[in-house]
C-alpha cells in the first residue's frame, strides 16, 4: 500500500462512512477516517489468522481478565502493520500531521493499573508470537475516572471513552449468552438444576489485536450487559414511564463502570455480579467453540488453556464444574479434574486486604449452586489430600484465592521474589500439598508500544546500530553492548534523550503552562497512589532537599524536576492526602525564588497510558521505592529501564531481576530487604528511632506538621504525620536515610554526563529480557502447552 492508496482510502471513508468532505472534516473525522482505512488492512490479517486457526483447530489460550488497559489503538495498528510512512505521507497530502490525528483518540482506560496493562501487553505479544488466543473481559461504558485537582485535592469525573465513535470493535449480534443470578437449586433425575431468577444478556463486542508486522491477529472479546426484555411497553402505556425503562437500566448497570479500586473491590454485590457475568459468558463461549469442533468433553484441556488474571474470574472453577457436571452429566470428580486441566491462575498481590473474599450469604443469594459446588470441591480436595488444613471457606466467607489455587493446574507469581514469597506466605500450606503447582512467570512489557512507538528517537538509533530484529527479539539489545564504549554512540544516545526531554518540556508548557529546564534531572514516579508504593517517602525527601538548598543555595546543586502522576482510589483517604500534600509542597517550592532553579515539583493530572508513553522516554531517573515484599512485580520499572532511565529502588518485585541484569553499578539501590522489613517492624518505636537518627527527616516532618505547606490550614497533615511518626507500617522513616543517600549518589552520577549516559545506555542494552514476548513464551511452555501458528 502506498501513501496515495492510503490517502484515497481515507477520503473514501470520510465521504461514505462519515458523510463529510475535506472542507468540513474535523480532526475527529479525520481520525475516524484514518482508523477505518487502517482497520480495513487489519481485518484482512485478522481473517487470515482466524481461518488458519479454524483449519488447524489448535489448543487456544483464553485470557480472562476484569481489566484490559489497552490505551489508544490507532498507533498500535499503524506501527504493527508498518504503515507509518504511508500514514504520514497520506496525511501530509491532506494537510494534517499524523501525531495530532493519533492523539485525538481517547484512551481506553478499561483498567486500574499494572494488572490491566499487563493483560493488554500480553494480548499484543500473543498476536506477535502467533499464539491463537482470545482475551475475555467486560466492555465497561465508563473506564477509570478522569482525575483533576481542585485546590490540590483529587476530583473524580466519569471517563466516557465510548462517547465518540469507536472504530476498533465489531458488535457480534450472533454471539450472546444469557446469564442468570439468584433463584434456587432443585433436583431432576438425580441432577442439580439451577433456575436463576434474574437474567441478563451478555452481548459480545470483538476488537482485533494485531501483532508485529501483521503476521497474526487475535480477538479481544468484551461482554456488554443488555436486558433480556428491553423496554416494558405495557407499563409505558399505563403511564409508568420510569418503571418502563427500569429493567433495561438494571441490566446495563453490570457493565456500566469499572471499579476504581486497585486493591480491593470487596463486599460489593455489583462487583460479584460483574465477575460472574463475564466469566460465565466467556466459559460458555469457550465450550460452544469446543463443541462445534466436535471433541470429547474429557479432551477439553487439550483444546483450551484458560488463564485467570487474579482471582476476579475465580468463579470460573465452580462454574466450569457446573457446566460439565450439572449441564453435561460428567461425574463430579472428572468434572473437577477436567476443569483443573484447563484452568490456571496468576496471583498479583500478597497483601491480605487485597485477597478477595465474598460473604457466603451473598454468594448463596446470587449463586446458590456455586456455593454448593464450592462445598463439594472442598470435600473432594480434602479426600485427595489427607491432613489438609486449608479450606475454601472461613468465618462465613468464601476465599477466592484458595478456590483459584485448588481449581488450577498451575498457579503463578509475577516476579521471582513474589513467587518465592507466595510459597512462604499466602499459599504456604497449599504449596506444601502441591509442590509442583506454583511457578514463576516474571512480567514483561511489549517493546512495540513501549519502545518503538513511544520512543522513535531511541528506536531509530538502535535500529541504525543493530538492525531492526530487536523489535520482536528484544534480547538483541545486548548487541548494543559493543557500542557502550563508543563516544559517538553515547553522544547519539544522549541526544535522543535530550530531544525527548525537550519535546516533553514543550508539551508541558503548552498543556500545563509550566516551564521546566531540559538540563535538569527528570526524576519520575508514576503509578497508582498507594502507601506501599511510598510516594510520601519521595515527597519527604523532596522537602528535606528543599530545606538543605534553602540553607545553602550556593552549594552547586544539580537541578532536578520531581514529576509525579497517578490516581488514588476514590475511597482511599490516606492516598488522597498524599496527593494533596504533594500538590501543596509543589505550590510552595515552585514559588520559592531561591530554591526553584534547582528543585521543582510537578503532579500531572489524569495519569493514563498515553501520559506514560509521553513521560517515560523523557525520564532520567525511575522511582521504584516500594516497601520490600509489597510490590508483586511492577512493570513501569521495566519500561523506564528499556528507555534509558536508571532505577532508584528497593529490592522489591522485578526490581531485583532488573538490577541483576543491568548490573549493580547501573541501579541506585537502597533500603531494607523483605526479610529486614519483617524484622524492623518488630522493633518498638522504629519510626521514632529513625527520626531521631536523621535530623533531615525530623526537619521535613516538622515543616509539614507545622503547616509550612498549608499555612491557611496548619493541621491539614496531622494525620499523615501521626501515621509516619507512629505505626509507620510501610517503614517510610526507617528507609529515609538510605533513600536520601541513594538520591545523592544518583545526583553525583548525573552531574557527570559521560558516566550517566553510559549508565542509561547500559539499562537499555541489558533490559531486553523484560519483553512480554519472553513472558508469554514462558506461559506457553510452562502452563498452557500451546505453540505458535502461522497465518497465510
Ligand atoms: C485491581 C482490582 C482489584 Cl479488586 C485488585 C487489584 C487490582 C490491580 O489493579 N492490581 C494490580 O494492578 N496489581 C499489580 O499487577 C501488576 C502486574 O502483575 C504488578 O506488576 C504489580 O506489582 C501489582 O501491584
Amino acid at each position: 500500500m502506498t501513501a496515495a492508496d492510503l490517502r484515497d482510502a481515507i477520503l473514501r471513508h470520510l465521504a461514505y462512512e462519515l458523510g463529510t468532505d475535506p472542507g468540513h472534516a474535523t480532526l475527529h473525522d479525520w481520525r475516524i477516517a484514518l482508523s477505518l482505512a487502517v482497520r480495513d488492512r487489519l481485518v484482512d490479517r485478522w481473517f487470515a489468522a482466524n481461518s488458519a486457526t479454524r483449519a488447524a483447530q489448535p489448543k487456544r489460550v483464553y485470557y480472562l481478565s476484569m481489566e484490559f488497559l489497552i490505551g489508544r489503538l490507532l498507533e498500535d495498528a499503524i506501527v504493527n502493520l508498518r504503515l507509518e510512512d504511508q500514514a504520514r505521507g497520506a496525511l501530509a497530502d491532506l494537510g494534517l500531521e499524523l501525531d495530532a490525528v493519533v492523539q485525538n483518540e481517547p484512551d481506553a482506560a478499561l483498567g486500574n493499573g499494572g494488572l490491566g496493562r499487563l493483560a493488554a501487553c500480553f494480548m499484543e505479544s500473543l498476536a506477535t508470537i502467533g499464539c491463537p488466543a482470545f482475551g475475555y473481559g467486560i466492555r465497561y461504558e465508563n473506564g477509570l475516572f478522569r482525575q483533576s485537582f481542585q485546590d490540590g485535592r483529587q476530583v473524580e469525573e466519569p471517563e466516557d471513552w465510548l462517547s465518540q465513535f469507536h472504530a476498533w470493535e465489531f458488535e457480534r449480534r450472533d454471539v450472546s449468552q444469557e446469564i442468570r443470578f439468584g433463584g434456587e437449586v432443585t433436583e431432576k433425575d438425580g441432577r442439580a438444576v439451577w433456575t436463576g431468577a434474574e437474567a441478563v444478556i451478555a452481548a459480545a463486542f470483538d476488537t482485533p489485536i494485531i501483532g508485529w508486522k501483521g503476521r497474526w491477529a487475535n480477538t479481544l472479546r468484551l461482554w456488554s450487559a443488555q436486558p433480556l426484555h428491553g423496554f416494558d411497553l405495557a407499563r409505558f402505556n399505563r403511564g409508568e414511564y420510569a418503571a418502563a425503562a427500569e429493567p433495561e437500566a438494571t441490566a446495563r448497570t453490570i457493565s456500566r463502570v469499572l471499579y476504581p479500586d486497585d486493591t480491593t473491590g470487596q463486599g460489593k454485590e455489583l462487583r460479584l455480579k460483574q465477575e460472574y457475568f463475564f466469566t460465565a459468558a466467556s466459559l460458555r463461549d469457550i465450550l460452544r467453540r469446543f463443541e462445534e469442533e466436535g471433541g470429547a468433553l474429557a479432551d477439553l484441556p487439550k483444546k483450551a488453556a484458560i488463564q485467570l488474571n487474579d482471582t476476579h474470574p475465580a468463579i470460573a472453577g465452580p462454574e466450569l464444574v457446573r457446566l460439565l457436571h450439572d449441564e453435561r452429566g460428567m461425574a463430579l470428580d472428572e468434572a473437577i479434574a477436567t476443569a483443573r486441566g484447563c484452568l490456571s491462575y496468576t496471583n498479583h498481590t500478597l497483601m491480605p486486604e487485597a485477597l478477595e473474599r465474598w460473604s457466603e450469604d451473598l454468594m448463596t443469594r446470587l449463586l446458590p449452586r456455586h456455593m454448593q459446588l464450592i462445598e463439594r470441591i472442598d470435600e473432594v480436595h480434602a479426600a485427595e489430600m489427607p491432613g489438609r488444613r486449608v479450606t475454601l471457606r472461613e468465618h462465613g466467607e468464601v476465599k477466592m484465592g484458595e478456590i483459584a489455587f485448588t481449581m488450577a493446574h498451575k498457579v503463578n507469581g509475577v516476579s521471582a521474589l513474589h513467587t518465592d514469597l507466595m510459597k512462604e506466605t499466602v499459599f504456604a500450606e497449599l504449596h506444601r500439598l502441591h509442590p509442583d503447582r506454583i511457578v514463576n512467570e516474571t512480567n514483561g512489557v511489549t517493546p512495540r508500544r513501549w519502545v518503538l512507538s513511544a520512543n522513535p528517537r531511541l528506536s531509530r538509533l538502535i535500529t541504525d546500530v543493530i538492525g531492526e530484529g530487536w523489535v520482536d527479539d528484544l534480547e538483541q539489545l545486548h548487541q548494543l553492548e559493543a557500542s557502550l564504549s563508543d563516544p559517538g554512540f553515547l553522544d547519539a544516545y544522549a541526544k535522543a534523550k535530550r530531544e525527548n526531554k525537550e519535546e516533553f518540556a514543550d508539551w508541558l508548557a503548552a498543556e500545563q503552562g509550566v516551564r521546566v529546564d531540559p538540563e535538569a534531572l527528570f526524576d519520575v514516579q508514576i503509578k497508582r497512589i498507594h502507601e506501599y508504593k511510598r510516594q510520601h517517602l519521595n515527597i519527604l525527601e523532596t522537602v528535606a532537599l528543599w530545606r538543605e538548598i534553602k540553607a545553602n543555595p550556593g552549594a552547586g546543586w544539580v537541578p532536578r524536576v520531581k514529576i509525579f502522576a497517578g490516581k488514588a482510589a476514590p475511597g482511599y483517604v490516606f492516598a488522597k492526602e498524599i496527593i494533596h500534600l504533594i500538590n501543596d509542597v509543589a505550590s510552595v517550592l515552585n514559588a520559592d525564588p531561591v530554591t526553584s532553579p534547582y528543585l521543582k515539583v510537578l503532579f500531572l493530572p489524569n495519569y493514563n497510558v498515553s501520559l506514560a508513553e509521553r513521560l517515560i522516554p523523557a525520564a532520567d531517573l525511575s522511582e521504584q521505592i516500594s516497601t520490600a515484599g509489597k510490590e508483586a512485580s511492577g512493570t513501569g520499572n521495566m519500561k523506564f529501564a528499556l528507555n534509558g532511565a536508571p532505577t532508584i529502588g528497593t529490592l522489591d518485585g522485578a526490581n531485583v531481576e532488573i538490577r541483576e541484569r543491568v548490573g549493580a553499578r547501573n541501579f541506585f539501590l537502597f533500603g531494607m530487604t523483605a526479610a529486614e522489613v519483617e524484622a524492623r517492624r518488630a522493633v518498638p518505636d522504629h519510626a521514632r528511632l529513625a527520626i531521631q537518627a536523621d535530623p533531615r527527616l525530623g526537619g521535613a516532618l516538622k515543616a509539614i506538621s507545622q503547616g509550612a505547606f498549608s499555612p491557611k490550614d496548619r493541621h491539614r497533615y496531622r494525620g499523615v504525620v501521626a501515621n509516619l511518626t507512629g505505626q509507620d507500617y510501610f517503614l517510610v522513616c526507617s528507609d529515609f536515610t538510605a533513600y536520601w543517600d541513594a538520591q545523592r549518589r544518583a545526583e553525583a552520577a548525573y552531574a557527570d554526563p559521560e558516566v550517566w549516559h553510559r549508565m542509561a545506555a547500559c539499562n537499555t542494552a541489558r533490559s531486553g529480557w523484560f519483553s512480554s514476548d519472553r513472558t508469554i513464551r514462558g506461559y506457553m511452555g510452562d502452563i498452557w502447552g500451546t505453540v505458535p501458528l502461522v497465518a497465510e
